[in-house]
């Protein structure tokens, strides 16, 4: 569709978001906020009758900065927090010295088909040293340690995320208790509010130092009614393991009312911890409260407000010179200062304006009145459409609440980690997770959300230029398979894994797929030179196929995939190729629209597009995944990724219209590997049968993803463990069921399940900067407006019915 810029002033709902967010993230400018209240029959509330028993039933509230989890519990409430750069180690560069001599043996062994020694010698000589990442860790836990209280009735916990604050409510006693919490954008503070009515709230807030943690494949396999949820006793009271307490840890009344907590991170894979971090907590309200040893102590209180700030020394990825300190001070302080009223305004707002954008009503939209944790236990046997639009709602907040502008980007938990060992890390793997978290920024109208991903990508672009003069002796700049919070660039973990040149370029297409969401000439100078890097480096390292097939990546690999040589390493796996295809189109279309006087670049650019291998159809009438027809003889025929597929989702390559022949091949390897996978890997074959205009085909995969074994009590995706990229592709998937844009056309009800014969999606955006309404009844459209720029068009698509619809004056367009 034609380039457009994003609607202003369309409707008088319609605000703009804030100046300062704006120019934090040109790309914003013209973006619309809707301030309308969502249908009236959304159900926008997780909820429990039990106090949270393990982390996956705890509810996860954030601010893209600063993230925590709620417990709900009675005793004891456990509040465990997360900062964004409280990572382990410090700044490093791990490339393997060995790499650039070891690159023209190893290709030469992939040439002479002897994939093993190739893979022994990469595993060698090019993987990084250390060879593993640093992890996410955690910032410990704030405890309210209750005295008095007794068993309570009454009692509900919640998270409602049209306002995205956590609440417990319970009566003990004559007391009535209410406990809410929520982080703030705009003061960048966790805020717990503690109010006690007809009694007084007595307790000690201690803090529990950042630990490794055991993390369950937990795996709430129920059907019934009991299996729903573990909960923790009311009365259930966690060690503060103060026995265990570092040496570096620091805990200290800061102030009468205040208790300073400062740490220093860990050390891994010997990569020296060189951050530190700091922690204070703020008390106002009624009643004594008084800052004492390693510990605040409230008595008598009716109100209390308590704030926690966190920060660390990280500045950017080679600078750990901040002063924590002097952080959590200025901006706890200034939020005590600020009545409970006024903090709680402020952050509302700053939340709708993102949240209210888009709402979505599935089947009836009536919430079922069962709590969350049960509705996810019958949601694989018993549909449950609005559960299914709440994963949507829910998807958005977890978005709005783990990337925000300036921060870090989602990692593999979002923002959300219970200690120093979590699996895999915590970090960024960018052969697909990472991009996963962001396939529905576009279409759930939360582009600006992706803005801390254009910052990654403009490290990675020197971190990246770095490894690809290292370790290729070429230009531009290349990352792997995964980066962490240093920014590392170079092949880790081994060759099965981490020898696989695309992660930079993949996230290349995140960028550019967010641009064409919301088209901003000042988004594509900025995008230009990445692009152009990463295209650079292909220019300078793609080589002939031995078998004169064309240009190829190598050495490569087909993500995480074992081909019948034993190992995964090989030249110019089908996805690379269709990455690439992608990223030279785009720089060349940035190229032009730019007008970059290096047509040279241009040219050869071309040429190389040109020369690289198409997509191929196999003996068995599927995709094939490697250039040579390996496919049915791959050890793991049911592999979770499905990396060949690039090309049919997220990528709109291999598509209905313009290949049907390559999608029944897609749909032939699709039905080999089949439906159910791990969390991520279901969510994008889900996406992929979506894509492919399967409606029933992706709901049945939805079930599953919905359901007990992939989704925890509290809809954190299962994968397992805990993993948020199923969230966001899930939700990329149901969105893509209703409104896909791609080819230059707006499709609407493409992929419209038969479970789903009612609905409205309202504030979904397109390719193109355009935003849509659409409602349907009995399976069929009966309203769909789009706004977008004046004078523009849009070619719009429903079953079998094409017409090109024209923007008024006010930006205004009907279809139906
Ligand atoms: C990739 C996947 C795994 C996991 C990890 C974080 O390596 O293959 O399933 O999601 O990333």
């Amino acid at each position: 569709m034609g380039r457009t810029t994003s609607q202003r002033g369309l409707n008088r709902r319609d605000i703009l978001v804030s100046a300062g967010l704006a120019m934090a993230f040109p790309g914003l400018a013209g973006a619309t906020v809707r301030a309308e209240a969502k249908g009236p029959r959304e159900d926008l509330e997780l909820w429990y009758d039990k106090p949270a028993g393990p982390w996956v039933e705890a509810l996860p509230v954030g601010n893209g900065h600063m993230g925590a989890m709620v417990y709900g519990r009675v005793a004891q409430e456990r509040i465990q927090l997360n900062e964004a750069t409280l990572s382990a180690g410090g700044p490093y560069d791990p490339i393997n010295p060995a790499m650039l001599d070891a690159l023209p043996k190893v290709r030469a062994l992939i040439d002479a088909g002897r994939y093993k020694e190739a893979s022994d010698l990469a595993d060698r000589d090019m993987i990084a040293r250390p060879k593993s990442q640093m992890p996410y860790g955690a910032a410990g836990d704030l405890f309210l340690d209750f005295k008095g209280l007794s068993e309570p009735s009454a009692f509900r916990r919640s998270l409602a995320l049209d306002t995205a604050v956590a609440m417990t409510q319970f009566t003990c006693g004559k007391t009535r208790h209410r406990r809410e919490v929520f982080v703030s954008a705009p003061d960048g503070v966790t805020v717990i509010r503690l109010t006690a009515e007809r009694g007084t709230l007595d307790f000690d807030l201690n803090y529990r130092h950042p630990r490794d943690v055991k993390y369950g494949q937990t795996h709430y396999n129920g059907t019934g009614d009991s299996l729903d949820v573990a909960g923790a006793a009311w009365d259930a009271v966690e060690s503060l393991e103060r026995p265990t307490r570092p040496d570096t840890l620091s805990l200290k009344p800061d102030g009468a009312r205040a208790l300073l907590i400062e740490g220093h991170n860990a050390s891994a894979s010997g990569i020296a911890g060189a951050l530190r971090y700091a922690v204070r907590v703020v008390a106002t309200g009624d009643g004594t409260i008084v800052a004492k040893d390693d510990r605040l102590e409230v008595r008598g209180a009716t109100e209390l407000t308590l704030v926690a700030a966190a920060a660390t020394s990280y500045v950017n990825f080679h600078d750990t010179g901040g002063d924590p300190v002097a952080a959590v001070r200025a901006s706890s302080d200034a939020a005590a200062r600020k009545p409970f009223a006024r903090l709680k305004a402020d952050h509302l707002a700053a939340h709708r304006a993102l949240f209210r954008r888009l709402s979505i009503r599935l089947g009836s939209g009536q919430a079922d009145p069962r709590p969350t944790s049960r509705r996810v236990a019958t949601a694989e046997t018993a549909p449950d459409p609005a559960l299914a639009a709440l994963y949507v709602q829910y998807a958005r907040y977890l978005l709005i609440s783990s990337s925000r502008p300036g921060g870090q980007p989602a990692n593999l938990q979002g923002i959300w980690n219970e200690g120093t060992n979590p699996p895999w890390g915590s970090k960024y793997t960018i052969n697909i997770n990472t991009e996963m978290n962001y396939w529905p920024a576009g279409a759930a109208n939360l582009n600006e959300c992706v803005e801390p991903v254009l910052r990654m990508v403009e490290d990675l672009a020197v971190s990246g230029a770095e490894t690809a003069r290292k370790g290729y002796n070429a230009r531009g700049w290349v990352t792997h398979h995964n980066t962490d919070l240093w920014r590392a660039s170079a092949p880790i973990d081994g060759a099965l894994w981490g020898l696989w040149p695309m992660g930079g370029a993949w996230l290349c297409m995140t960028l550019w797929d967010h641009y064409e969401y919301a088209p901003d000439d000042a988004l594509l100078k900025r995008l230009y030179p990445l692009l152009k890097g990463a295209s650079l480096f292909f220019i300078d390292a793609l080589v002939d196929d031995s078998k004169g097939r064309g240009l190829v990546t190598s050495p490569s690999l087909s993500p995480e995939n074992v081909h019948p040589g034993g190992v995964a390493i090989c030249a110019g796996p089908a996805m690379d190729r269709q990455i690439l295809r992608d990223l030279f189109a785009a720089t060349l279309s940035a190229h032009t629209t730019l007008k970059d006087p290096d047509t040279e670049f241009a040219r050869v650019l071309q040429d190389k597009r040109a020369r690289l291998p198409a997509d191929r159809v196999g003996a068995q009438g599927q995709l094939q995944e490697w250039l040579d027809d390996w496919d049915a003889q791959a050890p793991e025929q049911q592999h979770r990724h499905v990396s060949h597929l690039y090309g049919v989702y997220p990528s709109g390559q291999i598509n209905v219209r313009d290949t049907p022949a390559l999608i029944a091949a897609a749909k032939a390897t699709l039905n080999v590997r089949g439906d159910k996978s791990t969390g991520w890997a279901t969510a994008w074959r889900l996406a992929l049968w979506a894509r492919m205009g399967e409606g029933d085909r992706a709901h049945a995969i939805l079930l599953g993803l919905l359901g007990p074994s992939r989704t925890y009590p509290n809809m954190f995706d299962a994968h397992p463990p805990f993993q948020i990229d199923g969230n966001f592709g899930g939700t990329a998937g149901i969105l893509e069921m209703i409104v896909q844009s791609w080819g230059d056309e707006i499709r609407l009800l493409p992929a419209l399940p038969s479970a789903w014969p009612e609905g409205s999606l309202r504030g979904v955006r397109a390719r193109g900067g355009i935003e849509l309404d659409v409602d349907w009844s009995a399976g069929k459209l009966t309203r769909a407006r789009l706004r977008g720029t004046p004078g523009s068009r849009a070619a719009v698509q429903c079953a079998g019915r094409s017409a090109t619809v024209t923007f008024d004056r006010r930006g205004t367009a009907q279809f139906v």
